[in-house]
């Protein structure tokens, strides 16, 4: 029996029909075997819990990621946080009780300087009488703030003269120590009062210094101890020849026979700073 051979045409056909018919059964196998592939899968994805801190209520986060391709991916993150801080705040208040009797610890009486260009813990500058630069007004002295008088006043130019002037901080680092005859005493409370006119002058902010050093080394900045630093009392203007608040020194534990006070700001601007009256009380 004879086969067909390459050289006989209806052979050639023959094979050729063979191959497509291969091939077509190919086809649908392999259509087949990819057909799988074609479907969607779904994949489910919770994440781990995050952390958060507020003072009270809920926090919640929600996220969803989708993907499409030869193969859907569906992703879903939620979190929900709640968390809740508790802080105790302890604060400790310190009472002090004060005589309502509080006395004036120096009069005119005392041994008083008039001084000017002087800041707390510096040495002093002595001013002297006059209308220039570093004096004070002629009859308008320091020891009149410690007559019980609010009629005389203390009236100190400071960086300015008596030609006036615009420089609101003329009287500023001026003021005066005085030390009293009846010795140490512990420092309460200090009021100023105002002069007869011109607000622009009254003092608005004070430093308040002590020293139990000898009279001759008053003059150093060493000597002193600072124990307030603050309003004058006289924020609000209280009129003329009137009175400011009583601030009172909580902290100083110390009786001291001299003290220092200096002025570090005034109202507005004028060529002097000045005031009747101010009272060291204890
Ligand atoms: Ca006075």
């Amino acid at each position: 029996m004879k086969f067909c051979c390459y050289s006989c045409p209806c052979c050639l056909l023959c094979i050729f029909a063979t191959i497509l018919l291969g091939g077509a059964i190919a086809a649908i196998i392999i259509s087949f075997l990819f057909k799988s592939n074609t479907n969607t899968t779904s994949i489910t994805i919770v994440t781990s819990t995050t952390s958060a801190t507020s003072t009270s209520g809920t926090t919640s986060t929600s996220a969803t990621t989708s993907t499409s391709a030869t193969t859907s991916t569906s992703a879903t993150t939620s979190t929900s946080v709640t968390t809740s801080t508790s802080a105790t705040t302890s604060t400790t208040t310190t009472t002090v009780s004060i005589s309502s009797t509080l006395s004036r610890l120096v009069s005119n009486n005392d041994t008083v300087v008039g001084i000017w260009n002087t800041t707390a813990g510096g040495n002093s500058s002595p001013s002297t009488t006059g209308g220039n630069v570093g004096n004070y007004w002629t009859g308008e002295v320091p020891t009149n703030v410690f007559d019980n008088n609010t009629n005389t006043k203390y009236t100190s130019f400071g960086y300015c003269n008596s030609t006036g002037s615009s420089y609101r901080a003329c009287g500023q680092n001026t003021g005066l120590y005085v030390t009293s005859q009846q010795g140490a005493s512990l420092l309460f409370g200090i009021q100023f009062c105002t002069a007869n006119n011109q607000p622009s002058r009254d003092p608005m902010t004070v430093t308040v210094e002590g020293s139990n050093n000898t009279a001759s080394t008053l003059t150093l900045g060493s000597s002193w101890t600072l124990i307030y630093n603050g309003s004058t009392g006289l924020d609000t203007d209280p009129g003329r020849k009137v009175c400011g608040s009583i601030l009172y020194i909580l902290s100083n534990y110390i009786a001291y026979v001299s003290y220092r006070i200096l002025i570090t700001s005034q109202r507005a601007f004028d060529e002097a700073v000045q005031y009747s009256a101010l009272k060291l009380l204890g």
